[in-house]
């Protein structure tokens, strides 16, 4: 019998990971966003960041095996430092800043279930261990990309979105699908501003069946190594690396085969600006924004904000061009 270590991905020498250190420069961090001006509500929480170190951005987090999938690594940029993914976040349902981490910690994520519903011949309510036990862990390292200009690079744990598909058999009448997050409440606040009554929570998503489909499309569990921490949307979120990462609905409980494109959240709250397909793409700039570039969230020896060109569907067209 042999035994071998198999490396996790993001432990292999072609991933560059960013020295810790580089958190410590989180107030300089902080400046330089106030310099280039991001919208207004985020501005009037993020000072407040850097005072109240109290709550663990690991609370709770178990260690995950898996499989890596070699097959998805990026080499073209860094990866970017574990604590800065889990300290920078958007999850509106606990607040409009990027610090909403600390009151992500409230998440009961016990006893999750994911209801599949709608136009399928298998629907069925999962329980989070049956999805574990069902469908092997596979490692894959991701470009994400946010519309707000924002990107990092960082190894998901899950399963593709097709391993569910061919399992829960959508009819031939189910031509997409909705995704729906907790929400709660007593629980989820919203935003301070907005208040959240004027949001349409629970937040929703959704995807064309094709692209749900697609090798890319993935339900993530999990993050370097371990469960995911509860502000990147434990216990389970969708990644879809090719799209803007707000097409990624975390702390999924329901997920829907429905015959007609669904609204989304964002479009609900916004509809002049990102279509129901939001997928990454330079030319096409943001009504406030260009997109042709994008703000690493980290940068290896030094924290300034590192801008590089953004790709064309980040990156990830020859798999899924053929579907636009
Ligand atoms: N339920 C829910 N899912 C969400 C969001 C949110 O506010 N609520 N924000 C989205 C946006 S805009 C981004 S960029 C990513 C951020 O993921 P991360 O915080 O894990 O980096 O989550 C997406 N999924
Ligand atoms: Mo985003």
């Amino acid at each position: 019998m042999t035994f071998f270590h198999i490396p996790k991905l993001w432990q292999l020498p072609e991933s560059s990971v960013t020295p810790e250190h580089v958190f410590l420069k989180r107030r300089r961090f902080l400046q330089t966003l106030l310099g280039v001006g991001l919208a207004s509500a985020s501005l009037t929480e993020l000072g407040c960041q850097s005072q109240s170190n109290a709550k663990d951005p690991f609370a709770g987090i178990k260690p995950l095996t898996s499989r890596p999938n070699r097959a998805f690594t990026v080499s073209d940029r860094p990866l970017t430092n574990e604590r800065l993914a889990a300290t920078y976040n958007n999850f509106y349902e606990f607040g409009g800043s990027k610090s909403t981490w600390q009151n992500a910690q409230a998440l009961p994520i016990d006893n999750w279930k994911v209801n599949v519903t709608g136009l399928v011949k298998q629907p069925r309510t999962y329980d989070l261990d049956d999805l574990l036990k069902r469908f092997p862990l596979e490692e894959r390292i991701y470009r994400f990309r946010c519309v707000e200009a924002w990107a990092m690079v960082v190894p998901w744990l899950g399963f593709p979105m097709n391993a569910l598909l061919r399992e829960v058999e959508p009819t031939a009448s189910a031509k997409f699908v909705r995704f729906t997050s907790y929400f709660d409440p007593q629980v989820t606040p919203g935003p301070s501003f907005p208040p959240a009554r004027f949001l349409p929570f629970p937040y929703f998503e959704g995807l064309r069946i094709e692209e749900m489909a697609n090798d890319l499309a993935f339900f993530a569990v999990g993050i370097y190594g371990h469960t995911l921490p509860k502000q990147h949307g434990a216990p389970i979120r969708a990644v879809l690396p090719w799209k803007y990462g707000f097409k990624g609905a975390k702390s999924i409980v329901k997920i829907e085969f429905v015959a007609q494109q669904p609204d989304t959240f964002w479009n609900t709250i916004r509809p002049g600006e990102y279509k129901f397909e939001a997928n990454v793409d330079p030319k096409v700039s943001h009504p406030r924004w260009t997109q042709e570039r994008e703000r690493l969230i980290a940068n290896g020896a030094d924290f300034n904000w590192v801008e590089i060109p953004t790709l064309k569907y980040n990156g990830y067209e020859s798999y899924i061009a053929h579907l636009y």
